[in-house]
């Protein structure tokens, strides 16, 4: 019974991520998934800063109960929108439809939404997405993406954060990057440094770069 319950579950999340996807039509939407702690609003606080001048940004901001990150993004002049799980530890595509009604998401370049810290079932619930975002960072041990490998496996880009750290920690990058490679054959791995503005260049032209590719697939 409680296998054919997820399946329901998860079969209506499908069915409403869909729906979402054309609602979303040529913006660029982006589910960035990590674990608490790892650097999400930091890497949107410095994304927002860097590309807002040329791309127009909205933000979803997922949370299970209070508003700080919200909060944060607030002072960086871009739309956003708190959605809380109240207890629930992932955004569900229903959530989604309901946050990109209010944010007129259709006018936006690109709408980046900051999923609950958890590295399990985010990685289950597609919001209608283009790229789901794994990221990682070097204190959690590099022994993660085999343990929690789906996310690993859907993400269409990984990054490394806090690579300021590596020093102090037995993070063995090598291996961290075999085991994701084992995973994920095709995403772009990138380390960085979020909070100390290190290393974020290259995820900053993926990101014009995705813009731009959605726009030619939604005129084709
Ligand atoms: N040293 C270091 N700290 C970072 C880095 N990125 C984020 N942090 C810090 O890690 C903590 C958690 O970051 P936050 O962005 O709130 O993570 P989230 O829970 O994934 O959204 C904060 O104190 C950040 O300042 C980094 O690259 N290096
Ligand atoms: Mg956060
Ligand atoms: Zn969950």
């Amino acid at each position: 019974m409680k296998i054919l319950f997820e399946q329901d579950i998860l079969q209506e999340n499908a069915h409403q991520a869909e729906l979402n996807k054309s609602a979303f039509g040529d913006t660029l939407v982006i589910n960035i998934i990590g674990s608490p702690g790892c650097g999400k609003t930091t890497l949107l606080e410095k994304t927002i800063d860097a590309l807002a001048g040329e791309l127009n940004i909205g933000i979803i901001e997922g949370d299970i109960y209070t508003a700080k990150d919200a909060d944060r993004i607030s002072h960086h002049q871009v739309p956003v929108i708190q959605c809380n799980t109240a207890g629930g530890c992932h955004l569900s595509a229903e959530i989604i439809a309901k946050a990109t009604a209010e944010l007129n998401a259709g006018a936006l370049d690109i709408l980046i939404i900051e999923n609950v810290g958890n590295l399990v079932c985010p990685a289950e619930f597609d919001l209608g997405e283009d790229h789901k975002v794994a990221v990682l960072s070097v204190v959690e041990g590099d022994d993660k993406p085999a343990k929690y490998p789906l996310l690993f496996q859907e993400a269409g880009m990984i990054i490394i954060n806090k690579c300021d750290f590596l020093e102090l920690t037995n993070f063995n990058m090598d291996s961290a990057i075999a085991d994701l490679r084992g995973l994920n054959e095709n995403a772009p791995i990138i380390q960085m440094a979020a909070y100390k503005d290190d290393g974020l260049e290259p995820w900053f032209q993926w990101l014009r770069d995705e813009v731009k590719s959605k726009r030619n697939r939604a005129d084709a």
